[in-house]
């Protein structure tokens, strides 16, 4: 057996190996974490830090659950994957499990929430040929500006993000896009009528945790009825309790056409995602018509189902809305001129930061790391705030304070 594995090395040795030999597709902050539990991550240094990123919302049950790492261990123990050129004894207990968890007649299991958005862009474009009657071809799906929906090439075609979609040409064609939180602009791109569809994030989490207001969504859902137009809601970030209910369009009583899940549907332990629709949308792609090789396979379908069954135990979606509350109110009595904005639902949330004497977000990134908390800035300015939904009221006050006595070091 090689030692790669278990030869001992400092930080700065990692991140030097990691820069060699591996692509520079991320810019990480300095720090090498080895061990997660719960809130907390450690670095190899024995350091502590709060995890105020959870891996973007894929953590939402706490860094290695131990339900969830019992179900992992537990079916890879005994069969971990039989492709879908055979049944399991695992995959239909699943299928019913989550399609009764979310209310829909099927579940598309697959891995990434890309992969699951790619899904959901396949099915719309299938149902609008052989249900709705579009001409070949000639489906158009309306997405929303500041989007983001994964990184394959169709999904980036859609994106106005040039570092999402530069070089990457040439796009996938068949996408209208229209500005977020704006119903009218919807109405408006409907009198198309080869729309299909309406793909959406009923958070924009990238963008910076873009709260749209409360009659966006059901508008936005009427004009879709009205339309017969699908309407695909991307949960992949916002879903699993992480904005205080088990899903953001719950928060507006909207029932999606087409629901995508990811990230946290595993609590993080293994890459799960999946698509969601009733019978008459679901029931358009046959057999052979899309699949993947690890999709819905019986580790996944274990995991998710502990991953899913911690939500609803621990009850993480009501501790989600109350603690969200609480850290918003904290965060804006934070007397500082660097905080400009505190945004969000639940405990996905982030605060816009000005930068002063000439220390923007990486730097305020950097002394909270410094001071034991985790979080990574994007777009420049924004700091996202998400920390794992098991996080205790005594420990997020704690956390306030560190980020409180980070921004004053810079007053
Ligand atoms: C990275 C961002 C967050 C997502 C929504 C689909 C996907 C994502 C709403 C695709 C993924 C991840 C991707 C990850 C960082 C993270 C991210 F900064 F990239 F945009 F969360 F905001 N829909 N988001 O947020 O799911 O294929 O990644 O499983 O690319 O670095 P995926």
């Amino acid at each position: 057996m090689s030692t790669v594995m278990t030869e001992k090395m400092n930080a700065q040795q990692i991140m030097e190996m990691e820069d060699k030999y591996g692509a520079h597709n991320y810019h990480p902050l300095p720090v090498v974490l080895s061990k997660g539990e719960g809130v907390f991550v450690w670095d190899v240094d024995g350091k502590r830090y709060y995890d105020f990123l959870s891996a973007y919302s894929a953590v939402n049950q706490g860094h290695c659950h131990p339900k969830i790492l019992d179900a992992l261990v537990e079916q890879s123990k005994t069969l971990a994957l039989t492709s879908r050129a055979f049944h399991n004894d695992v995959l239909g207990r699943y299928e019913k499990y989550v399609t009764e968890y979310f209310g829909f007649d099927k579940v598309l299991p697959m891995n990434t929430g890309a992969e699951a958005v790619e899904t959901a862009i396949k099915l719309t474009r299938k149902w609008a040929y052989n249900k709705k009657g579009i001409p070949e071809n000639m489906a158009k799906i309306v997405v929303c500006e500041n989007n983001f929906h994964g990184r394959t090439t169709t999904i980036v075609s859609f994106s106005n993000d040039p570092d999402g979609y530069g070089d990457y040409g040439p796009f996938t064609p068949g996408f209208i896009r229209i500005p977020y939180d704006d119903a009218d602009a919807l109405a408006e791109a409907l009198k198309d009528p080869h729309v299909a569809g309406f793909l959406v994030e009923p958070i924009q989490g990238e963008a910076g945790v873009y709260v749209p207001c409360d009659s966006y969504l059901p508008k936005c859902k009427k004009l879709c009825e009205e339309n017969n137009v699908l309407f695909i809601a991307d949960e992949v970030q916002t879903g699993i309790a992480r904005t205080g209910r088990m899903l953001a369009c719950d928060h507006v009583n909207v029932k999606p056409d087409i629901l995508i899940l990811g990230k946290a549907i595993s609590g993080g332990m293994y890459p799960v995602s999946a698509v969601l629709a009733n019978d008459e949308i679901m029931m358009v792609i046959k057999p052979g018509q899309h699949g993947s090789t690890f999709g819905g396979n019986p580790v996944a379908a274990r995991v998710a189902v502990a991953a899913l069954d911690v939500i609803k135990d621990e009850k993480l979606a009501e501790r989600a809305e109350k603690l969200g509350n609480i850290l918003r109110e904290e965060l804006r009595a934070i007397k500082s001129d660097m905080i400009t904005k505190v945004r969000g639902k639940g405990l996905l949330n982030a605060i816009v930061i000005k930068p002063k004497n000439s220390k923007e977000a990486w730097d305020v990134c950097l002394k909270m790391a410094e001071n034991g908390l985790l979080a990574k800035p994007t777009h420049g300015d924004i700091i996202r705030f998400a920390p794992p939904l098991v996080i205790t009221e005594e420990q997020l006050h704690e956390c306030v304070d560190i980020i409180r006595r980070s921004i004053e070091e810079f007053a």
